[in-house]
């Protein structure tokens, strides 16, 4: 098999670069080594930065996520029983999120790939990236239990945190900048109306808790009586800070719920909704930095090149990022001759990169519960609180980090 730009992986990196390509009129391959039920079930990030949102506009996928999407202009931050509310487009010139799950902008993508794009290969098994730095790179792959070869002129690697692509850059010219944390979030999704109309942060001395929701997805009954009917059901998704290593099932559901409640408390009558528990896990928590993100022909894009502790809601965002200027580059290459967007790859994903790496560490140090912590920390955390709630300039810097680095 042969194709101009072999893609391994299809989450929201591989799966966005595809649909780029496809409107540039560049053909590509999708290796993906899971089935499509996998890919549109996996439950993950939920909130889609400005910049984001505008590059799936413009990629045409955007059709279900206007319609659906849940458009937020703040979030609360909640610490010492009380609540501050961080408002966006005031702060950042007009810039807001979209609550929109990575499980709908995945089906999204699959559906329109499959009706009008180009291969997406699922059960396809990326074993190897060969010749990366050659003219003709190459992927090893297997399906349906055989092996086969695509041969590329560029690979780009979006298989995650745990593919192969990484690997075959060689350890000499690697290096990775790591950090992880002594916690995990327990996370789930429940059947019930969500207890705040945007989400809440909230430090608590217990740890740290997150309040969010899913859009609320409308089911249509026939009825006698009238045309029809839509139900609309609501869908909560809220994150508890738990010890690393807990296994999600060592929580009963009421436990969850109770604890839930606590971190939450306000002085005020706020109130915290419950409802059945549809689904429940455990997400470790990471920094990772690999460089460079390029060896020869192959390039590294998303979670396969760099990971960031959710609290900053940044990883979907910078996979996008990624993606969009490795399809710049090779637009660039195409209608110049010039390589020279494609050798700034690495360079110019990077200093993006770290922004986010260190607004999601400070996110995370700001809101988290250190299990070593001494009063001196708790009292520091309460102060960089106070700080962002009490002055323009601090909270400023907290939403435009929170709604996007520009993309160029
Ligand atoms: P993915 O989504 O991991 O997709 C990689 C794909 O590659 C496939 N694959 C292979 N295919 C072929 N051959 C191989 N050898 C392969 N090895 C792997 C995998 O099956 C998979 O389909 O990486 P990608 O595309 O880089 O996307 C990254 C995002 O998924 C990730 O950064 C976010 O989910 C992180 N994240 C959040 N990001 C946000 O921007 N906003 C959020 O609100 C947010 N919340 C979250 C999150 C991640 C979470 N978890 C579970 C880690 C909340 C959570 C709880
Ligand atoms: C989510 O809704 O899954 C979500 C929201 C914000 C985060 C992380 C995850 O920071």
């Amino acid at each position: 098999m042969r194709t101009t730009v072999g893609i391994i992986g299809a989450g929201p990196a591989g799966l966005v670069l595809a649909r780029l390509l496809h409107n540039a009129g560049i053909d590509a391959v999708v290796l993906e080594s899971r089935d499509r039920a996998y890919v549109e079930q996996r439950q993950r990030a939920g909130i889609l930065e400005q910049g984001t949102v505008d590059v799936l506009r413009a990629a045409g996928a955007a059709e279900r996520m206007d319609r659906e999407g849940l458009r937020h202009d703040g979030i609360e931050l909640r610490f010492d029983r009380r609540r501050h509310r961080v408002d966006f487009p005031s702060l950042t010139g007009g810039k807001s999120v979209m609550v929109y799950a990575q499980t709908e902008v995945c089906k999204d993508l699959v559906a329109l790939r499959l009706k009008e794009g180009g291969p997406l290969l699922f059960e396809a098994e990326a074993l190897a990236v060969e010749d990366a730095d050659t003219e003709h790179p190459r992927v090893r792959f297997r399906r349906q239990g055989r092996e086969d070869v695509l041969e590329c002129d560029y690979v780009v690697g979006c298989d995650g945190f745990w593919g192969v692509s990484r690997k075959a850059i060689p350890a000499g010219l690697s290096r990775v900048h790591e950090r992880t944390y002594p916690f995990a979030w327990l996370g789930i999704l429940a059947d019930v109306a969500p207890s705040h109309d945007e989400l809440v942060y909230a430090r608590h001395d217990r740890g740290f808790a997150l309040l969010s929701m899913r859009p609320p997805v409308t089911r249509h009954h026939p009825s006698k009586e009238v045309a029809s009917l839509s139900i609309d059901s609501y869908v909560s998704r809220l994150y508890l800070q738990v010890p690393a290593g807990t296994e999600a099932q060592s929580w009963a559901d009421e436990e969850i719920w109770d604890e839930l409640e606590r971190r939450f408390e306000t002085a005020d009558d706020w109130r915290l909704h419950r409802g059945p528990i549809t689904q429940k896990s455990v997400t470790p928590m990471r920094s990772f930095v690999h460089e460079p993100m390029r060896y020869g022909r192959l390039f590294l894009a998303g979670d396969a090149a760099h990971i960031v502790p959710p609290t900053g809601a940044k990883g979907l965002n910078l996979a996008v990022g990624d993606v969009v200027t490795f399809a710049r580059a090779l637009v660039h290459r195409r209608e110049t001759g010039s390589a020279e967007l494609l050798d700034a790859y690495s360079q110019t994903c990077l200093r993006r990169i770290w922004q986010a790496e260190r607004f999601s560490y400070d996110m995370t140090t700001l809101l988290h519960r250190d299990p070593a912590a001494t009063s001196f920390d708790d009292r520091l955390q309460l102060a960089r609180l106070e700080r962002v709630a009490g002055h323009r300039a601090a909270e400023t810097d907290l939403a435009e980090a929170y709604t996007g680095f520009p993309l160029d």
